[in-house]
């Protein structure tokens, strides 16, 4: 009787813990219709759990969210004109770290992965066709790892 009791309250504090496993929420949405991210600039912990969330308010504008490993324009670059033919406007490339989809007008998309665990400054950009040289944000990894 009493290890079930002790067993069962393990059981209870492994679901306390796993509950409370920190996950930092962003909230991005368009500038009207234009090629801009409100949000331009936000901050997570080192390996911190990450649940973006792109709201797209836009009237006409279809837009994502594709979160780079690098800071580097270059690749900014190499990803952003890759993007054009490739399926859904996400290319295969080793610098992507997590995407949403294409959010339609009035469509609300999210993608949750894992922070970088190297501070730094990284690149998110709109990766739909024309946008990505002015659709740019910078995900700041700063701080205390949270694991
Ligand atoms: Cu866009």
């Amino acid at each position: 009787m009493m290890r079930r009791s002790l067993l069962l309250l393990g059981l209870v504090l492994l679901a306390l813990r796993v509950q409370a496993e920190p996950v930092k929420e962003i909230v991005i949405e368009p500038v009207g219709d234009e090629l801009k991210f409100k949000v331009t600039e936000f901050t997570v912990a080192p390996g911190e759990t990450v649940r973006l969330i792109f709201k797209n308010t836009a009237k006409v504008m279809p837009h994502n969210v594709v979160v780079l490993n690098t800071d580097s324009p270059s690749v900014v670059n190499r990803v952003g004109t890759a993007a054009i033919s490739a399926q859904d406007y996400v290319p295969n490339d080793p610098a992507i770290l997590a995407y949403t989809k294409v959010a339609q007008p009035g469509e609300t998309v999210e993608v949750t992965f894992k922070a970088p665990e190297k501070p730094g400054r990284y690149r998110y950009v709109c990766t739909f066709p024309g946008h990505y040289t002015l659709m740019q944000g910078v995900m700041v990894v700063s701080g205390k790892a949270t694991s």
